[in-house]
Formats: C-alpha cells, sequence, structure tokens
C-alpha cells in the first residue's frame, strides 16, 4: 500500500525535462543516408529526443554524422552532435554520436573509455564512449554523464561485466557520481542467457538500476529479444528518472509504415527514458532540521503546486507519439525511490491534494 502511495506520488508529481533515447540505426553508412525516404524517419526518430545517442555509424568519409546534424537543423531547431572516433579491432569500425540540444543542455566534455591495445585481450571491440552533461532544467541534478555503448554480440557477457570498470573510469575522470550506460547490449536471447543475466555484475550489485526490462523487445523482426538497455547508476540521477516513461519506441506503429520500410529504418527500436525537472527543488528544504523550515517549508510547498498542477495538465494533452507500451521493471522503480524520506512523502501528498482541488 505504502509502496503503490509512493509510486502514485511520484508520477503525479515529476515533470519531464529531459528525454533521452538511444537508437542502433543498423549500418547508418553512406547508402542508408543516401535515401531520402529512409531518413525523413530517421529525421523524425532522432527529433523526438533532447539527447539522442546513435550507434553504429559506418562512414568512413565522414559525412554522415555532421550531415544528419545538419538535417536535423533544418528546420530551425538547434542541434549539435558530439562523436567518437570510429571504434574496431579490425577494419570493421563503428562509431558512437549523440545529437542534443543546446538550449536544453551543455555538453561540458566527452570521455572515450580506453582499453588498451585491441590485441584481443583487451576487453571492448567498440569502447564505450560518453558526455558529461549539463543542465538547469533537471531540478537537483545538474550534471551527469552518458555513456553509450554497442555491446559485440558474440563476446556479450565478458563486455556487459567489463563495465563496472568504464563506469568507475567514468565517474573518476567526470567527477560526477551520476552516470548512465545506454545502448544495444545485446543482452537477451542467444548472446545472454537468463542464468547469465542473473549473474552479471551490473545485475548483482543493486547500486545499478535497469530501466529496461528482460521482457521488452527491442527488435524489429519477429524475434522477442531485450537487446537495448538503460542502466543508471547515482542517486540523485536514480531518483530523476521517471522510471515509468523507459521504454522501447515503437516507431512503426506511430509512422504506421510497413515492415520493409521499417526494417530500411534499423533492426532495432529506439529505448528512451525521461528525466524530470521537479521533484529535487524539495530536497534541501524538507530535510532541513533547522529553525527556517517552516518559511522554506511553505514557500516549497506553493512552488510544487505549481508544477504539479502543469504536470496533471500536462498528462492530459500526452504527446500523440508516446507508445501506449510501458515497459517499466516494476520492481526497480520501487527500489530507486526507496532512499526518498517521508517527509518529503507527506509534502507531496499535501502538495498534489492542493493541486488536485485547485483543477
Ligand atoms: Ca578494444
Ligand atoms: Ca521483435
Amino acid at each position: 500500500m505504502l509502496s503503490f502511495l509512493w509510486i502514485s506520488l511520484l508520477v503525479i508529481s515529476q515533470t519531464e525535462a529531459l528525454k533521452i533515447g538511444a537508437f542502433n540505426i543498423q549500418t547508418l553508412g553512406r547508402t542508408k543516408y543516401g535515401k531520402e525516404e529512409v531518413m525523413v524517419y530517421i529525421d523524425l526518430i532522432l527529433r523526438r529526443y533532447d539527447i539522442v545517442l546513435v550507434q553504429e555509424i559506418r562512414d568512413a568519409a565522414g559525412n554522415v554524422i555532421p550531415g544528419i546534424r545538419n538535417r536535423l537543423a533544418s528546420n530551425g531547431e538547434e542541434w549539435e552532435v558530439v562523436y567518437s572516433e570510429r571504434l574496431g579491432r579490425n577494419s570493421y569500425k563503428e562509431q558512437y554520436a549523440f545529437y542534443y540540444r543546446p538550449d536544453k543542455i551543455t555538453v561540458e566534455s566527452s570521455y572515450q573509455y580506453d582499453d588498451g591495445v585491441d590485441d584481443g585481450t583487451d576487453a571492448f571491440s567498440r569502447e564505450p564512449f560518453g558526455i558529461l552533461v549539463n543542465s538547469d532544467i533537471t531540478g537537483g541534478l545538474k550534471k551527469f554523464g552518458i555513456l553509450g555503448v554497442h555491446i559485440a554480440p558474440n563476446e556479450a557477457v565478458e563486455e556487459l561485466n567489463a563495465l563496472v570498470d568504464v563506469f568507475t573510469a567514468a565517474k573518476e575522470n567526470w567527477g560526477v557520481d551520476d552516470v548512465m550506460i545506454m545502448g544495444d547490449f545485446n543482452a537477451d536471447c542467444t548472446y545472454v542467457s537468463d542464468e547469465e543475466k542473473e549473474q552479471l555484475d551490473l545485475r548483482t550489485d543493486n547500486s545499478y538500476l535497469w530501466l529496461i526490462g528482460d521482457d521488452v523487445d527491442t527488435t524489429v523482426s519477429s524475434t522477442d529479444c531485450a537487446y537495448d538497455r538503460i542502466v543508471l547508476t547515482g542517486d540523485l540521477l536514480k531518483a530523476a528518472a521517471i522510471t515509468s516513461s523507459a521504454q522501447e519506441w515503437r516507431f512503426d506503429n506511430v509512422f504506421n509504415v510497413n515492415a520493409t520500410m521499417t526494417k530500411a529504418v534499423s533492426d532495432h527500436y529506439p529505448v528512451e527514458v525521461n528525466i524530470a525537472s521537479d521533484i529535487f527543488h524539495l530536497l534541501p528544504e524538507s530535510n532541513s532540521t533547522d529553525g527556517n523550515t517552516t518559511d522554506s517549508g511553505m514557500s516549497t510547498t506553493m512552488e510544487l503546486t505549481s508544477v504539479t498542477t502543469t504536470s496533471i495538465l500536462g498528462s492530459s494533452i500526452s504527446d500523440p507519439l508516446t507508445s501506449s507500451h510501458t515497459t517499466t521493471d516494476r520492481n526497480s522503480a520501487v527500489r530507486s525511490t526507496g532512499s526518498v524520506s517521508w517527509k518529503l512523502a507527506v509534502y507531496f501528498l499535501l502538495s498534489n491534494i492542493l493541486a488536485v482541488s485547485s483543477l
């Protein structure tokens, strides 16, 4: 009952600040880039997000990455891109690119994980690459890191277990605790068994929160595999992530395109999660034990009331492009909210009652 109350409160009180996605756009090279009928859908999918990681870019000439940025910006929107080198142990190379809206965030730095010489004893085929995000619109979570990875299918378990070291190195490099990693993990079906999944270091250590559950299907084809994932660590990021928003995004249903066109876009659906804007405005006041709690508490309650009203109204005019298929791991959602204080819960309860009664 109490857990249910908590989830209800958080759903009501969280307002989306950032929408973050990860999309493996199968073999994104000059050939696909040249197909205008396919690229218009890729533009639409990428524009859904404020920050989106694109994987499997394969273009030695280097035209595709800036070309997509220019396409995204061609309608007057602001778009920038940060991208990795071409990565791979042999002549097969891929690049990662983060496209983002500079009016929503700034990218303070990028980070390329280095696993040494590509001699086969190294950890990754395509070493994770990431960005340190700075945003004023994500409440108390001002800075956080986003890593992208495309795990090699035939070494999936080994590479997935090596991600713990990547988190450690990235956190140290950036000086932040809040980091997410997302991308095509190949973490299902023939590449990672159910038993292997349970034993992954990122699963047995509960400081990591997995947002896309094992039952999700991120493949466009008839196979049912949860390849693409989002994993978070850091208390602020775990609490700010709106776990109920985490899902695969079935663009074929939304655009009503046939199977041929869907496969021409990719063999994967993007996965995504929203980061909340409002919840952490409350934290310092609600945790305060000094004599000023009355004043700050009142102003905080008023602020929250206005935010939640917007949130409730917003939900009634929900994004028509949002899929109704929600795939959150409910247990993870409960776990992520467990550390917030009960005092804060009372604030949310009262504020939401006020917000609802004022409508
Ligand atoms: Ca390597
Ligand atoms: Ca499928």
